[in-house]
């Protein structure tokens, strides 16, 4: 390991730029989290490469990701889904740290290769599940383990978002079953699943069986010219706009999962709610600095701010009730990364394991659509 560490980096898109973002602001606000230097971004095309890496403070750029797993401490892995599993397993094979973008893979298979890898590597793999690093989502697993809710009889969780509703909205990879494996359920559910695993799994234990449906309700999406107006062909979409599942806990806790990609007039709504036998609790993503709480004798939900000094990583950015945002998880999670690649710090990040997992139920929610019927999510180890 070099001090700095060393980080390279595949992709500059979204993710790109939300991972690029955390590591600058990493020295100023979490003074502890190991130093690292932004070292080489692989892309495809060299002009854009060049001016993405001076944009995103990278030394260098490469155009193929097998010159560089070798040669950096730490790789993440920001490139669409089905790109996930090569790069990752060719990494931890020379022992370099990983963090993959979510879902951990486009298909089981490849996820199983992958958290077999991390399995035999000696450094840590982190599956970027940012969403544990909300400071009310940790602050919501402080009070379920705690034992403030009780029993956890039920989950819920939605995520909405709307961007596909306009028929002529264009194709992307997301829209391709081969690059991203499922629609929303792998690209939105995926991180509801995780947040069950994170929040209640040490309580109502694994989920261990599920029904569920998935629907496209539009099969074919434009690719435009440059210009953005002239369509040049329509391609299929292959994957889902919308799923909705039922899940059952191994304590016989009750779950429910949905995601959309075209529930109008949501755009970034992820809800979960959580009843115990002594209270229940509501989060959602587009108010995320607040948790509703109930519990004991209240009779109605209290509003919690959750940004005081005292509060999950709040005290590391600014005075109580100056709010954090969206791209504030990504700083929390690779500041909990980086810490367990220098010295294994025990840490809240979900693992390739942790990936796998939800992989597994995403596999078993396809087959229960497919079948009609509910299925057993497998948990022989791979
Ligand atoms: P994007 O389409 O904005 O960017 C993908 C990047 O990968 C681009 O820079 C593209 O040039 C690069 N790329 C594509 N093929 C490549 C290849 N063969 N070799 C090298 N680079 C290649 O996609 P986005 O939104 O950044 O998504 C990337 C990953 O991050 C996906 O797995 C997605 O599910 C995940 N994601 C996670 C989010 C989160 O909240 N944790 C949010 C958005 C995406
Ligand atoms: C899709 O619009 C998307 O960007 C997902 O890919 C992310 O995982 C989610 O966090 C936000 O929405």
């Amino acid at each position: 390991m070099t001090d700095p560490l060393s980080v390279g980096m595949i992709g500059y898109g979204f993710m790109g730029r939300a991972h690029a973002n955390a590591l600058a602001r990493l020295p100023m606000f979490f003074p502890d989290a190991p130093a690292v230097e932004r070292h080489t971004l692989v892309g495809r095309d060299e002009a854009a490469l060049g001016e993405a890496a001076d944009r995103l403070g990278f030394a260098h750029t490469a155009t193929d990701w097998r010159a560089v797993v070798d040669d950096v401490d730490v790789l993440y892995n920001l490139a669409p889904n089905h790109l996930h599993a090569e790069p990752s397993i060719a990494a931890l094979e020379s022992d370099t740290a990983m963090l993959c973008e979510k879902p951990l893979a486009a298909t089981l298979a490849d996820a199983e290769a992958m958290v077999e890898a991390a399995a035999d590597a000696a450094v840590p793999a982190c599956c970027g599940f940012n969403y544990r690093f909300v400071p009310a989502i940790q602050y919501a697993k402080r009070l379920i383990d705690r034992g403030d809710l009780g029993d956890i009889r039920q989950f819920r969780g939605r995520y909405l978002q709307d961007w596909l509703v306009d028929p002529d909205a264009p194709w992307t990879w997301r829209m391709d079953a081969d690059s991203a494996g499922s629609g929303a359920l792998g690209d939105l559910g995926a991180h509801t699943v995780d947040l069950a695993r994170f929040l209640v799994g040490d309580h109502a234990g694994r989920i261990e069986r599920v029904a569920g449906q998935l629907q496209t309700f539009t099969d074919e999406r434009p690719v435009y010219d440059d210009d953005g107006e002239t369509v040049e062909e329509y391609r299929p979409v292959t994957v889902d706009d919308a799923f909705s599942a039922q899940a059952t806990f191994e304590s016989g806790a009750v779950g429910t999962f949905e995601a959309s990609r075209v529930a109008a007039g949501h755009k970034n709504d992820h809800t979960i709610e959580i009843h115990g036998t002594e209270g229940s609790l509501r989060f959602s993503l587009e108010r995320l600095n607040e948790l509703e709480v109930l519990t004991g004798d209240s009779r109605g939900y209290e509003t919690v701010l959750i940004t005081d000094e005292s509060d999950p990583y709040a005290g590391n950015w600014w005075p109580p009730g100056h709010v954090l945002g969206w791209e504030h998880t990504f700083v929390h999670e690779s500041s909990e990364f980086l810490a367990a690649v220098v010295d294994g710090t025990p840490a809240s990040f979900a693992s390739f394991a942790d990936g796998y997992a939800v992989q597994r139920v995403l596999d078993a929610i396809e087959g229960a659509a497919d079948r009609g019927s509910w299925v057993a999510v497998d948990d022989t180890d791979p």
